[in-house]
């Protein structure tokens, strides 16, 4: 048989160059300013946050990492999977709990993940080609949406969203972005959905906002992305990093503000942007969850919840729900 190509391209740099300029341009000429969060994701961000996700403070990956060993064989005893396709796969490590209990299982056959970075999908693939020599194991490039309007055919196969990156969408994003998932589907196809839980914010805020400056760094990054891909003249070190807890949306909101008044060129997208001294720019929303918010934003996308497994503190929630 003819070996398939590892990455498959969905968006390719020009449509990511296209997307960068366009969202720069109108995130900061807003009122108030801010820049989405998909951007933080270079290969310094990406490791950035592999370093979060080992932090004492950052509950959510661990949770969700033990979340996945407990429920892995009722998820694919339920989903029976024969194609895996993981939206934002980043580097794939959580990934491996669920392709081991789908082997075993035995009807998994693809996994399909997908991601942003060229960088992190390279080396996810080409590390589970070699431990998962039974499997078609092809990466996709891409953004959601681009994923989503192009879902690969296949049979039986079970969209994995994991992480709380859900949260990083507003209520009407999401809504939408559901929706399209429910609609690529065909019945009986299933996603899975991690996403964090409303819970103490002297808990959530650190988790933002760590001891170690690590989110700090993480957050100033895109700035330093901004300066790398448009020439930009940002300093980073002129922005503080700010993490709060907004009760009345369920969120938490990642921001930098500027210590002074600021000047920044940003030839590339022909642009200067001027920031008065306090003046903040948003970076990031993370959502977190209720469970029968999560049961009845799943149903009126169209899909039916089959089993919602979560923390003894109830700090995350996996969700598996089938069309
Ligand atoms: C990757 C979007 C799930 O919102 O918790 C971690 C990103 N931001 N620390 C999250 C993040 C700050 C993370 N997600």
């Amino acid at each position: 048989p003819v070996p398939t190509p590892p990455i498959r391209v969905h968006t390719s740099d020009s449509d990511l160059d296209a997307a960068l300029l366009d969202d720069v341009r109108h995130g900061l000429t807003a009122t108030p300013k801010s820049l989405p969060p998909k951007w933080f994701y270079d290969a310094v961000g990406s490791e950035l946050f592999e370093r979060i996700t080992r932090l004492p403070e950052y509950y959510p990956t661990r949770t969700e990492t033990a979340l996945l060993r407990e429920a892995a064989p009722e998820i694919v005893g339920i989903a029976r999977p024969h194609t895996m396709i993981e939206l934002g796969s980043g580097s794939s490590e959580k990934t491996r709990i669920l392709l081991d209990a789908g082997v075993e299982q035995g009807e998994l056959q693809r996994y399909l993940p997908q991601d942003v970075s060229v960088s992190a999908l390279q080396g996810a693939v080409a590390a589970l080609r070699v431990d998962y020599p039974g499997l078609e194991i092809e990466g996709i490039v891409g953004e959601f949406a681009d994923t989503i309007d192009r879902l690969p055919p296949g049979e039986r196969r079970m969209v994995t969203f994991l992480g709380g990156t859900i949260g990083n969408m507003v209520p009407a994003e999401r809504a939408v972005f559901l929706a399209a998932i429910a609609a690529a589907l065909d019945p009986g196809e299933t996603l899975l959905l991690g996403a964090g839980l409303v819970t103490d914010p002297a808990v959530l805020v650190p988790a933002y906002d760590d001891a170690e400056g690590v989110t700090a760094e993480f957050n100033r990054n895109v700035l330093r992305v901004l300066n790398a891909r448009l020439g930009a003249d940002f300093d980073p070190e002129a922005f503080a990093h700010v993490a709060l807890w907004d009760a009345a949306n369920e969120w938490i909101e990642m921001r930098l503000e500027a210590t002074r008044a600021l000047r920044v060129a940003i030839p590339g997208a022909d642009l200067t942007v001027d920031l008065a001294a306090g003046e903040q720019i948003l970076t990031e929303i993370s959502a977190k969850f209720r469970e029968d918010g999560l049961r009845s934003e799943l149903s009126a996308a169209g899909f039916t919840p089959d089993r919602i497994w979560t923390d003894p503190q109830r700090r995350f929630a996996l969700i598996l729900a089938h069309v």
